[in-house]
């Protein structure tokens, strides 16, 4: 097992000891050892190999014996047994936010709870409220955590979804008699969250298709199977549909099942205004459709139809590709980020359409960590792994003091990263230049965790809120505009705070936020984690048309997140951003002098 996987299993057994009512000594040393284990810069096998895990400060005794065994067997009968010795439904608790596993314990043993269920009936009665340390409110926000767990559980962060959907992909291009398979829906369209996989393939045999689809690895179960048509879903929970469409089919079908409706509402609109009507079927003269079922506003009949109703009926055009579409009712191409009718039919008309950012675009990234606070790879490790990308440069903007959670720099600590970071630069170790950032904690108040003295010594500094999340959205605005409108500060990190599907977004009020940055030249951060994706994509469009600048930020914590900036340009393209747009975009030289560096 590697490292990250044994330093969850460690916080994890942390967890269970306090839902068992352990000693707080065992917990913290499981805590401890979890914190020490993930900021250890050696290789863990070579530590193990040379005996000395024992002597790395924070890893007890105890401890030893049982990294050494996970690492070696992948398992461990303490932890095994631990977890059966607690009800699976009090675990389940642990994720309803703002339940740790103290309160867990307590509602366990005063109100017998031990399930998401017992838990939503015990807040119901009033029981949760009158509760030592509980009260109403505490009651209301588990009730609406528990709320928000179910909608959170129907649907699947976008990045999950896309890796569910590549090897599926990959299997169903390899069938021969697949001429050609897409994944349409939101996941196409590079939704934040994605409800389920909607695959498309064009073939005139179905049959052997429809067997692998719903016999491949990963299927959990399958819930329809049709001759064209099959559903299943995967082990984690996610569904997947297929459709196969005869070749002559597949762009029509692709559009259709790509979405978004209101797109679709509207280009169907559009067709009827020229007398033809569009489908997944095709695109077909209106009056030659007797079985017409459009009605007038674009919307289709209630129930979809299972049998092409146009029968053998030559479409009005023979469609190679989407393009083809999109021409026939002249219209430039759309891409698929942005079909979500927000004026891309308009601008499509007009040949106005942006031309999007695309991977290829960007140069390097700004917000980062490493072990120095809360990463699990190291400066040297994270520079080869961005060089590996083909970056020019990697920004290194580790947290600041007050998230001492996460293992914050206090000025000694950052100084000293600093030095480090320039004498790797000096040493041309690495063709990726290093810049020294922090992701400065914006304070109660709206100050920043360092003094003007320090923020000088930094390359950029990116600012973000880790506290105080429950300020009022007039206080929490204030807050994030008075930290805009200082100095030192380059960009705002992550805007509302979200974590998708986990934790809502604080309330703050974002319009003014754009202001902010507009009237202070400063850039907003797409924080490109998968997590976070943030600020949302649809406040972009306009921000980027009135001068704000972006910088997509994989916030990586480790070397292979660094990749995440591909879902940032993703979520970038969905917000209707050209490379102009975006700092990233730009080369180290003009880079450098942005940051006043030149
Ligand atoms: P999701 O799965 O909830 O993340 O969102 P989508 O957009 O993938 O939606 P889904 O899977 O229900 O359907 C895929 C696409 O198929 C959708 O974006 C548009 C098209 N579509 C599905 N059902 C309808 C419908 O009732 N009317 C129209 N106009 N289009 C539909
Ligand atoms: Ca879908
Ligand atoms: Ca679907
Ligand atoms: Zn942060």
């Amino acid at each position: 097992m590697d490292k990250a996987g044994i330093v969850d299993i460690l916080e994890s057994i942390a967890e269970l000891l306090e839902l068992k009512g352990e000693n707080p000594f065992k917990i913290r040393a499981y805590s401890n050892g979890a914190r020490a284990l993930e900021s250890l810069e050696k290789d863990l096998g070579e530590v193990i190999a040379a005996g000395e895990l024992g002597e790395v400060k924070g890893i007890g005794k105890a401890l030893v014996d049982k990294i050494t065994t996970l690492y070696e067997t992948d398992e461990l009968e303490f932890y095994t047994k631990l977890k059966a010795s607690v009800p699976e439904g009090m675990i389940a608790l642990l994720d309803i936010p703002g339940l740790g596993p103290k309160k867990i314990k307590k509602l366990h043993d005063t109100l017998g709870v031990e399930s998401i269920e017992s838990l939503q009936a015990a807040c119901e009665s009033g029981k949760v409220a009158e509760l030592d340390g509980f009260g109403k409110k505490t009651a209301d926000n588990i009730l609406r955590g528990i709320a928000n767990r179910e909608a959170y559980a129907a649907r699947h962060r976008w990045w999950d979804a896309h890796e569910a959907a590549v090897p599926i992909l990959e299997g169903l291009r390899k069938l021969k008699e697949v001429e050609q398979a897409e994944a349409g829906g939101s996941l196409r369209r590079g939704m934040e969250t994605v409800g389920d996989l909607d695959f498309l393939v064009a073939s005139t045999t179905p049959g052997p298709i429809m067997d692998w689809f719903t016999s491949q690895e990963g299927v959990r179960e399958v819930t329809a199977k049709g001759e064209t048509k099959s559903s299943v879903r995967l082990d984690d929970g996610l569904q997947a549909d297929l459709r196969v469409v005869p070749p002559e089919q597949f762009f029509f079908a692709l559009h259709h099942f790509t979405g978004s409706k209101d797109h679709n509402v509207r280009m169907r609109q559009r067709a009827l205004e020229r007398g033809l009507s569009l489908s997944e079927w095709g695109l077909f003269k209106t009056q030659n459709d007797e079985r017409r079922t459009q009605k007038k506003d674009g919307e289709e009949e209630k129930k979809p139809r299972q049998v092409n109703p146009h029968g053998d009926e030559k479409p009005v055009v023979d469609a190679k590709s989407e393009a083809d579409i999109f021409k026939a009712l002249d219209l430039r191409y759309i891409p698929p980020e942005l079909r979500e009718d927000r004026g891309e039919i308009e601008a499509a008309e007009q040949g106005e359409l942006p031309e999007l950012v695309t991977d290829e675009d960007i140069f390097g990234v700004f917000h980062n960590h490493t072990t120095a606070s809360d990463g699990r790879a190291t400066l040297d490790e994270m520079t080869q792994a961005a060089q590996d990308l083909g970056f020019e440069y990697l920004g290194i903007a580790d947290h600041s003091k007050a998230s001492f959670q996460a293992s914050g720099l206090d000025e000694e600590r950052l100084a000293a990263q600093i030095e480090k970071i320039r004498a790797l630069n000096d040493s041309g170790k690495f063709t990726c230049r290093v810049l020294a950032g922090s992701e400065v904690d914006i304070l109660k108040d709206g100050t920043l965790d360092f003094d003007d003295g320090v923020l000088k010594t930094l390359d950029y500094c990116v600012v973000s809120v880790h506290n105080a999340f429950s300020l009022s959205e007039d206080d929490m605005t204030k807050r994030i505009i008075k930290a805009l409108e200082h100095e030192h500060v380059t960009m705002l990190g992550h805007l509302t705070g979200r974590l998708l599907l986990q934790r809502e977004p604080y309330a703050v009020n974002i319009p003014k936020v754009i202001d902010a940055a507009l009237a202070n030249g400063k850039i907003i951060e797409l924080n490109a984690s998968p997590w976070r994706l943030d600020m949302d994509w649809r406040f972009w469009k306009k921000a980027a048309e009135r001068g704000l600048l972006c910088a997509i930020n994989p916030d990586a914590h480790a070397t292979d997140q660094l990749k995440y900036y591909r879902a940032g340009v993703l979520t970038a393209r969905k917000g209707w951003l050209t490379k102009d747009n975006i700092l990233n975009c730009r080369k180290l030289a003009s880079v450098l002098e942005y940051l006043g560096l030149g």
